[in-house]
């Protein structure tokens, strides 16, 4: 793509994957000299300081006592079109159909009135199609959303086809998958992060994730205390979330002194440089970004097969998959790994290498294209 184009970014701010992926994408078109507009409630955590062609705009929902809830959704396509009319966009990529893409929707209108027109890309990342597409009360306006976006895209084939069985969507869904942007990682850190939590070679496994139950955490410290009766090892609980204090009464309970919950870390990477295996039992994955960042660092990982993991995670290759809550199973994957140290090195090789079929010169360009497809069309 030859045009530099200005284009808004929308994302939830926080540390899940989608945030991280379209902060991202925002950072890569940004040095390749686009023009990026992040407009969110808050800065995205993994933005760093800002840097040439960034800007950020954040939408501020004032507290009026009139409003049982705030009403963000309307705030936010209000600064849509601020921000479309006076730094003159070329188009809008929003990640996550509600409030996003139908924020998008009713900004779109307002611009048209205006005579501007503002096309609306709208990239769907799991939870919004996954979990609310099975609610009743978000079903319609999610369909809406979609259907009226210019493009959309899906972060993974399974969640192109959850999107198509549980809405009415009557527009193609391109898959494009998550990707990497790999940042420079401080090797003594990894080595001090060695040192204190895994000295004397002490296996190092490891769990990132926002602890909802959809991450089924408790499964995670299942499989951990399987794989410690066989041979002793160190957990790493990375996040935080509505079940870390039950993961946490369960190690004190099972005197599980090894478990070492973080909270939520900015950047995971030395953290997750210097772990073994990582282990994500989810119960619906769309993409798992987590295991992607695991296996760009050398981390096997140790997955349920649901959703869009086996897409990512090849079996066997990168790491290895079972059935979800089959916790049995994992423990006997986990230890398989981390048995012998030849083989673990080979899994870790072989992760790496899985993780370079999604890095960011592999996808970087699907989105320029979209984009491109959209604004010709
Ligand atoms: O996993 C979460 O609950 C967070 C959610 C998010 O908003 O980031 O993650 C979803 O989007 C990520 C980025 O595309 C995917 O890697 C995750 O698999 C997806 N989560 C689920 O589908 C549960």
């Amino acid at each position: 793509m030859e045009k530099k184009l200005k284009i808004g970014i929308v994302c939830y701010p926080t540390f899940g994957g989608s945030g991280v992926v379209a902060t991202e994408l925002g950072k890569a078109l940004a040095d390749k000299g686009h023009e990026i507009h992040f407009i969110t409630y808050s800065q995205p955590v993994r933005l760093g300081s800002l840097r040439k062609n960034v800007r950020y705009h954040e939408v501020n929902v004032s507290d009026y006592p009139l409003f049982l809830y705030p009403p963000y959704e309307l705030v936010l396509a209000s600064k849509m079109v601020d921000v479309a009319k006076h730094e003159g966009l070329d188009l809008l990529h929003v990640h996550y159909a509600i409030p996003h893409a139908s924020a998008a929707y009713m900004a779109k209108q307002i611009l048209k009135r205006e005579g501007i027109n503002l096309p609306v890309i709208t990239t769907l990342h799991g939870t919004d199609i996954t979990l609310l597409g099975r609610d009743a009360s978000f079903e319609p306006v999610i369909s809406f959303a979609i259907n009226e976006s210019d493009a959309v895209t899906a972060v993974s084939q399974s969640l192109r086809t959850d999107t198509y069985k549980l809405f009415g969507i009557n527009i193609d869904i391109e898959v494009i998958p998550n990707f990497l942007n790999p940042t420079p990682i401080n090797e003594d850190v990894v080595k001090e992060i060695r040192e204190e939590y895994a000295p004397d070679g002490t296996p190092m496994l490891i769990h990132i994730s926002n602890f909802r139950p959809v991450k089924r955490v408790m499964d995670v410290m299942e499989i951990y205390k399987r794989v410690n009766e066989l041979k002793p090892s160190i957990l790493i609980m990375v996040g935080d979330g509505p079940d870390r204090s039950k993961a946490e009464q369960f190690a004190r309970d099972n005197q599980l002194n090894d478990v070492i919950f973080v909270g939520n870390v900015k950047n995971p990477m030395e953290l997750l440089s210097a772990a073994d295996v990582m282990l994500l039992p989810s119960e619906s994955e769309s993409f798992g970004l987590a295991a992607l960042e695991a296996m760009a660092s050398g981390v096997p990982v140790v997955s349920s097969n649901a959703g869009g993991l086996p897409e990512l995670n090849r079996h066997g290759v990168s790491g290895l998959m079972s059935n979800v809550g089959d916790v049995d199973e994992m423990a006997k994957q986990v230890f398989y790994l981390i048995e012998k140290e030849e083989r673990l090195l080979k899994f870790k090789d072989q992760a790496r290498e899985r993780a370079n079929a999604f890095s960011l010169e592999a996808v970087l360009p699907l989105y320029e294209k979209l984009y491109d497809k959209v604004l010709n069309s």
